[in-house]
């Protein structure tokens, strides 16, 4: 599991971030994992994936479209007549290269919306890092629409400095703030487009800490806030009653060398209430928040069974 472990760490470390990125690299990381597998049948097969399945789910927890995706790939082993193990690292590959297809589809499809949004002359505010916002501003920008964003620090760890990096490394006129001056600015921007790490069944959506409060800023100033991300971000558990698990960091990341005795607290995700959001941009379209858990119902059935 040593391949598995490294990938886990880099995961948990912030050196993959952003919920699609988590996916990829977990999806890459499982396939070669079971390339590199001896193993004489099939129950030695589903062991080893089991293990790995535990070991990248415990990176982060806040990950469902990780989840899903290695859901997706253990379900076609299990489901699978095949026994001899050579066919199954084969199933395994071929179930990998078609989620990571899928998931490009869905996000240039949410680019597309996302872009059709955007016209020349707005201002967009956004938070974090997500790569399917970028990529959304990317395809605006590659659409001929000239553009500003402004973007949040994302304190404690930053990422809107990858944000302001792609997007200048894009052409795109970036602006940041620091994430205090949300309200400040809110007046002067035409849409808040975010990304999401989770959908919950009621429609909410988990995305990075601040997003809730950059919301309720824009609901004031009756700014749209729209969220772009992929359907496979839905958390199946919430469907029976279950929170989505919010991951807590380590206190390093606010204050590093902080007075013996103070309490810092560090949750990396909070949840933005569906009243607060105009749509969803996904790869189905431009949906209101409470259809979504009906979408994926229709659009990938097997993300609600063997949950
Ligand atoms: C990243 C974050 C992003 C979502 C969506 O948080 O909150 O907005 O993951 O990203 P962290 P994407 O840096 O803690 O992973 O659209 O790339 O899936």
């Amino acid at each position: 599991l040593e391949s598995i472990r490294i990938t886990s760490e880099r995961i948990r470390r912030l050196e993959v971030q952003g919920a699609r990125n988590v996916a990829i690299s977990a999806i890459k990381a499982l396939e070669e994992f079971t390339k590199s597998l001896k193993v004489r049948n099939k129950k030695e097969f589903l062991q080893n994936l089991l293990g790995a399945k535990e070991t990248l789910f415990n990176a982060r927890p806040t990950e469902p479209l990780m989840r899903n995706a290695i859901r997706h790939i253990l379900y076609k082993v299990e489901n699978s007549e095949e026994e001899r193990p050579k066919a199954l690292v084969d199933l395994v590959s071929i179930a990998s290269k078609e989620f990571l297809k899928s998931l490009q589809k869905s996000v240039e499809e949410i680019a597309k919306m996302g872009s059709n949004r955007i016209s020349s002359s707005s201002k967009i505010l956004t938070h974090c890092h997500s790569s399917t916002v970028n990529y959304a501003l990317k395809r605006a920008k590659d659409d001929g629409k000239i553009f500003e964003v402004i973007c949040t620090e994302s304190r404690p760890v930053f990422q809107g400095r990858i944000t302001a990096r792609e997007l200048l490394k894009s052409g795109i006129k970036t602006t940041m703030i620091v994430d205090s001056a949300v309200r400040f600015f809110m007046n002067e921007v035409d849409m808040v487009l975010v990304g999401a790490d989770a959908i919950t069944s009621e429609g909410n959506i988990v995305n990075k800490i601040g997003t809730s409060l950059v919301a309720l800023a824009a609901h004031e100033a009756r700014t749209p806030f729209y969220v772009l991300s992929e359907l496979l971000k839905f958390d199946p558990l919430t469907t029976y009653g279950e929170y989505t698990k919010i991951e807590e960091r380590g206190a390093s990341e606010v204050w590093e060398g902080a007075p013996p005795g103070l309490m810092i607290r560090n949750p990396a995700f909070d949840v933005t209430r569906k009243d607060f959001i105009h749509g969803i941009v996904c790869e189905d379209g431009m949906i209101s928040p409470p259809s979504v858990a009906e979408v994926v119902r229709r659009r990938y059935p097997w993300a609600l069974k063997n949950i």
